[in-house]
């Protein structure tokens, strides 16, 4: 495995940054996930689109023309010949004194990872899944902002956590209203009467690359898409529910708190789009 690190490459054994990084201290930094298909990296320039975005919102400087950057992701594919794989792209702020100034560190740091990635057993994609709501709410977007994708995982690690110890693989975040906003590393949508409904990026939530895929090929099969303030009664009354997220693709939901979701097997929308979307990502 290449590991590349601010423009060299490194065995993993020999993949390591230094312990002043604040992307380590502090979670200061942001990071993309993203997927190969057959040697050819899904919409790499979304992904990279947002990650400079998430940057220029915590004053971060990538210290690379988004060009570059691109032009080395795809070296590191090749060069770790993974036709199927998963690339974690982080920019960390860099080595620093202690302390939380950012200003304190010299460069960001750039790592490029290329791996596998299995975010829920391959069973889930056929029978579908089960959540939970959790109580841990999703971050205030005037305090972390959720569409920041940033190395600051916590709020949603802390929700996965509750997730797993109530015996299910997901959790569905609420905000500070109550209102639902998404999972812990997924976007949420649900369909009722042919309609697609997914909450609003003000409900605070992440753009997902995925969740737009899925907007887009809605549209284009002529469904309805709203984005909506969204309730848990909006969830347990819906005919299908279904996760996306870069990793996870898109996951079936059969039984929300306790409720059956539709008729408890995955539904006939959600099936459609997993196909169509196997077939948007090899063609
Ligand atoms: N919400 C959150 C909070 C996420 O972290 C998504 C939605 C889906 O976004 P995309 O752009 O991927 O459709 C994410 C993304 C991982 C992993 O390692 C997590 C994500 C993506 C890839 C890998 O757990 N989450």
């Amino acid at each position: 495995m290449q590991i590349y690190i601010s423009g060299e490459f490194f065995e993993k054994e020999d993949a390591k940054i230094s312990v002043f990084d604040h992307g380590l201290l502090y979670g200061d930094g942001v990071f993309e996930g993203i997927r190969v298909y057959s040697n050819r990296v899904f919409k790499l320039d979304e992904h990279l689109e947002r990650l400079y975005e998430s940057a220029k919102a915590i004053d971060l400087t990538i210290p690379i023309p988004i060009e570059k950057l691109k032009e080395d992701v795809l070296d590191t594919v090749h060069r770790n010949e993974m036709a199927d794989s998963y690339i974690r792209l982080i920019i960390t702020r860099g080595v620093g004194d202690l302390g939380l100034n950012p200003y304190t560190c010299e460069a960001a740091g750039i790592i490029i990872i290329v791996d596998k990635i299995a975010l829920y057993p391959p069973e889930v994609y056929e029978k579908g899944l089960a959540l939970v709501t959790v109580a841990t709410q999703r971050n205030l977007p005037e305090a972390v902002n959720p569409r920041i994708k940033s190395l600051n995982y916590l709020n949603n690690i802390l929700a996965k956590i509750e997730a797993i110890n109530a015996g299910v693989e997901e959790a569905i975040m609420l905000n500070s209203f109550g209102l639902v906003s998404e999972c812990a590393g997924d976007n949420l949508f649900a369909t009722r009467k042919g309609i697609l409904m997914t909450p609003s990026i003000s409900m605070g939530v992440l753009e997902g690359i995925t969740r737009n895929v899925v907007i887009e090929m809605a549209r284009e099969k002529g469904i309805e898409v709203k984005q909506i303030v969204m309730t848990r009664h909006d969830l347990f009354i819906a005919d299908e529910v279904f996760l996306t997220g870069s990793a996870a693709e898109i996951v079936p939901v059969i039984k929300i708190d306790g409720r059956v979701i539709g008729d408890g097997k995955p539904g006939k929308i959600t099936r459609d789009f997993i196909k169509e979307y196997h077939h948007l990502v090899n063609a």
